[in-house]
């Protein structure tokens, strides 16, 4: 009987010691399960899968955002204190060294960081649609600091907002030249991007800021290295950032160049013209590219019957360039480029404007030559030294560019006999 009595304790025992033993199999099952829900989250694609989307047929992704929307769409209680008139240069180091405000208000701005429209030139590299509709933009320094740039889709606007009209552009532009989806895809591409300071919340945006500093919203984007205006939102006339020395044009009138102009160069080209069909009277020797490609027009001539119209009169969205590759000669003591344009816009020119670069063999600029948004209507002649690209070889590179959001805009220019004239 005793036994019995020791038997059936050691059996309570046991079953009691099982039942334990299966308690703490099971907490710590559990807990691994609560654990993994609760662990920092994997390096998201996307700044919105945390927050609540407000459902909007009109808008692209059909939603839009709701996190401090007001803030990054300028329809906030501070919006009026957004200094736009002025475009402060930075760098993604330099905004990324900013301290993380204490909160992040819905509908009010951080002094003076959210009350500033900056522009940045960094390298464009990665691109998505977000749940939101935002386009996110990731763009990269040369050192391996990123940051976010977005542009709202303007169906997520609020009317009132006074950023509108800016961000329509800029949203505009990005469609000329981009399809965005709901994947990240490379660009890769120099841009100059001008926008107003957000900081955001951090939760494993792709690419973004170590302080969650942004510029959002966009409110100009420019792509390409070298040819960017400094665009201002508002009507200021902005400062173009020629690369390098910039030659002074000479006046109309003023034939410095060895080589005449307007005798017709292409039909008799002197053995010191390293330019071929530089009065277009042909279709061969000349590149082109961009969204609205070059046309050889007959409306205006320099001389001759043609000339090249870089830029389209109607619905341009983007870069019209035309490139011609030349080799100067290492024993070349000048080399004299000259040509006439005949430039009109009747646009402004944070949207519009006419250039000419000189170019690398990769297509990237390493010379602004002059950048101007001008409505002349008449051939300008153009002369520079290139004396110092004696030995290389480089392209001749004429770009229009017009991003206006309506097509009541235009800006083109034609161009005609172009030399490079070497001795
Ligand atoms: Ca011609």
């Amino acid at each position: 009987m005793r036994r019995r009595v020791i038997l059936a304790l050691v059996a309570v025992l046991l079953v009691a010691l099982v039942g334990i033993g299966s308690i703490y199999g099971v907490i710590p099952f559990t807990q691994q399960v609560q654990g993994e829900k609760h662990q920092p989250a994997p390096i998201k694609d996307t700044d919105t899968d945390q927050e609540t989307l407000n459902k909007n047929p009109l808008s692209t992704s059909g939603s839009c955002g709701v996190e401090r929307w007001a803030v990054k769409t300028g329809t906030d209680a501070d919006v009026g204190k957004i200094n736009l008139q002025s475009v402060t240069q930075t760098t993604i180091a330099t905004l990324s060294a900013l301290t993380i405000p204490g909160s992040l208000p819905s509908n009010n701005r951080i002094q003076p960081t959210e009350t500033t429209v900056f522009q940045l030139h960094d390298t464009l590299t990665q691109y998505k649609l977000e749940s939101d509709s935002d386009y996110h933009l990731i763009v990269a320094d040369g050192s391996g600091n990123t940051m976010i740039v977005e542009i709202p889709d303007p169906a997520c606007v609020g009317a009132s907002s006074p950023l509108l009209p800016s961000i329509k552009k800029a949203r505009a532009a990005f469609d000329a030249r981009y399809t965005p989806n709901d994947t990240f895809q490379s660009a890769n591409v120099p841009v100059t991007v001008t926008g107003v300071g957000f900081f955001d919340f951090l939760h494993g945006q792709a690419g973004v800021a170590p302080n969650g500093i942004e510029l959002h919203a966009i409110l100009d984007i420019q792509f390409g290295s070298g040819g960017t205006p400094t665009p201002t939102p508002t009507g200021a006339t902005p400062t173009p950032t020629p690369i390098g020395a910039t030659p002074t044009p000479t006046p109309i009138g003023v034939t410095p160049t060895p080589t005449p102009i307007g005798m017709t160069p292409t039909a008799t080209p002197t053995s010191g013209n390293l330019i071929q069909n530089g009065g277009f009277e042909t279709s061969g020797n000349w590149t082109y590219t961009g969204t609205t490609l070059p046309t050889r027009s007959t409306t205006r001539a320099h001389s001759g019957t043609y000339s090249l119209r870089v830029g389209a009169t109607s619905n341009q969205q983007g870069d019209s360039i035309a490139t011609q590759m030349v080799s100067i000669p290492s024993s070349s003591t000048s080399a004299a480029l000259s040509f006439y344009y005949w430039p009109t816009t009747n646009d402004t020119s944070p949207y519009s404007w006419q250039e000419t670069d000189i170019v690398n063999s990769s297509g990237q600029v390493i010379q602004q030559l002059f950048q101007k948004t001008t409505n002349d209507r008449a051939w300008v002649y153009m002369n520079f030294d290139l004396s110092s690209y004696a030995g290389q070889t480089i392209g001749i590179r004429f770009l229009d560019h017009e991003s206006a959001g309506s097509g009541s805009y235009y800006g083109y220019m034609y161009v005609d006999d172009v030399t490079l004239s070497v001795n």
